[in-house]
């Protein structure tokens, strides 16, 4: 069969979209990884792949053993419990599940022998330093940010002695407990020497929370201050959060030039039993976000959601809104159906003024099967928009792909992150 010249011109703007998305380099702005400096914070490697919360939910679909038991395993029998499970009794299919197998494939590992020992043994003779860089050039990404707790136990101690940065890793202060548990942690700000009390809390109160956030903030260079709240989220409300959001948040953020980051549609504790992976999700008032937006017009708002139904709102709103920031495709939504579809939904209503992607890895090397993955999605997505800009006689150049690649990697973001 003949192919038309159309088809050609289509064969050959695909291969050039591909070529410019699978290889440039993103910035990751959400990730739960760390600075190497923080050691064992940092997971890596073949058993914390296979122990990660989204392959744990899917476990459970088959185990045939009580909650607690599972717990009880060390982390090696739980990793082999899941791969029995998922991988050997099992076709993998799952998104988490093949996700692990293309971390593997792109790291030259055999997947088809379906040898855990083996796997083990390859990653027991890496080196930290080498995985890092060997990860980010296989996922192409260049700057990975952090979640940086102030109220991690285990986090907190390592910044407060201090070491010396890689700049491969930038911060992001994560603030979930001062506004979703202040009465347990109004004693602990007084307890790090900020004079806030609990209650009905006076002016002073408000002052010191700010002082805390500043004091954060320059501790670990945050480039953001973000927090994951409920579906049932309301704001402006008769609460603590409100008013800790209206008076110390956001004029913090409007001193230090920061964007609040807002992730929003979570329900915690769906399931209490299966721990980390027992969170589920609920559809949100995207009023709270509007309110926000327009009461508060010199802060900035970086925002994702987790319900499909909440995401066509979110591309409305951000048509409203100049000091709002769409990113990524968070948790539930980050299966490659639903990433077509939200980044077509944005490309319609936005054009190229958001982040489409994050990777929310908690283990290192799945920064490598998110971003492939991604990339593939998104790759296809502007290839149909490009196309459909040919037919009416419009044709991009190489350098505008790359240019608008770039803005979708990490330009848009630090544009709205700095003006
Ligand atoms: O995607 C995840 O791993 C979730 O458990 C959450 O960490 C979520 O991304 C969050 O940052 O709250
Ligand atoms: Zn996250």
């Amino acid at each position: 069969m003949r192919t038309t010249l159309a088809e050609t011109s289509r064969a050959g703007l695909a291969k050039q979209v591909e070529d410019i998305v699978m290889s440039a380099p993103v910035t990751d702005i959400h990730t739960h990884l760390y600075d190497p400096a923080f050691k064992e914070l940092l997971l890596w490697g073949i058993d914390d792949l296979l122990v990660y919360h989204y392959l744990v939910a899917e476990g459970f679909r088959y185990f045939d053993l009580p909650y607690d038991k599972f717990w009880s395993l060390s982390k090696t029998a739980q990793a082999e419990l899941i791969w029995d499970a998922l991988f050997l009794q099992h076709s993998p299919v799952s998104e988490a599940c093949r996700g692990v197998l293309t971390t593997l494939n792109a790291m030259d590992l055999d997947v088809k022998k379906r040898d855990l020992p083996v796997l083990r043994g390859w990653f027991a003779s890496q080196t930290v330093d080498e995985h890092i860089t060997r990860c980010m050039e296989l996922a192409g990404v260049r700057k990975i940010f952090m979640t940086n707790s102030p109220f991690d136990d285990l986090e907190r101690p390592v910044w407060e002695k201090g070491f010396r940065r890689d700049d491969r890793f930038a911060a992001a202060l994560r603030i979930d407990p001062l506004l979703l548990s202040w009465p347990e942690t109004a004693p602990m700000l007084a307890r790090w020497g900020y004079k806030v009390e609990a209650g009905v809390p006076p002016r002073k109160t408000f002052d010191e929370v700010r002082r805390f956030l500043a004091d954060w903030t320059k501790r670990v260079s945050a480039h953001y201050v973000m927090v994951s709240l409920p579906a049932e989220f309301e704001f402006p409300a008769k609460n603590i959060t409100t008013q800790l959001i209206e008076r110390a948040v956001l004029p913090h953020c409007r001193e230090h030039g920061m964007p609040f980051a807002l992730m929003l549609g979570v329900q915690r504790a769906t399931n209490p039993q299966l721990k980390l992976a027992g969170d589920g999700i609920g559809l949100s008032n995207l009023a709270v976000l509007q309110n926000l937006c327009a009461g508060y017009p010199d802060n900035k708002f970086l925002t994702t959601v987790l319900a499909r139904e909440n995401q066509h709102e979110l591309c409305v709103l951000t048509r409203k809104f100049r000091n709002l920031h769409p990113f990524g495709c968070w948790w539930f939504t980050n299966v490659p159906h639903l990433i077509d579809e939200i980044t077509r939904l944005r490309l319609e209503l936005l054009g190229l003024s958001f982040t489409p992607q994050h990777s929310d890895a908690r283990v290192l090397d799945q920064i490598v099967y998110k971003w492939q993955h991604s990339r593939r999605v998104i790759a296809q997505v502007l290839v149909d928009k490009y196309s459909d800009l040919a037919r009416t006689g419009w044709q991009v150049s190489r350098a505008e792909i790359e240019r608008d690649v770039k803005d979708l990697f990490g330009g848009a973001f630090d544009h709205f992150c700095q003006h």
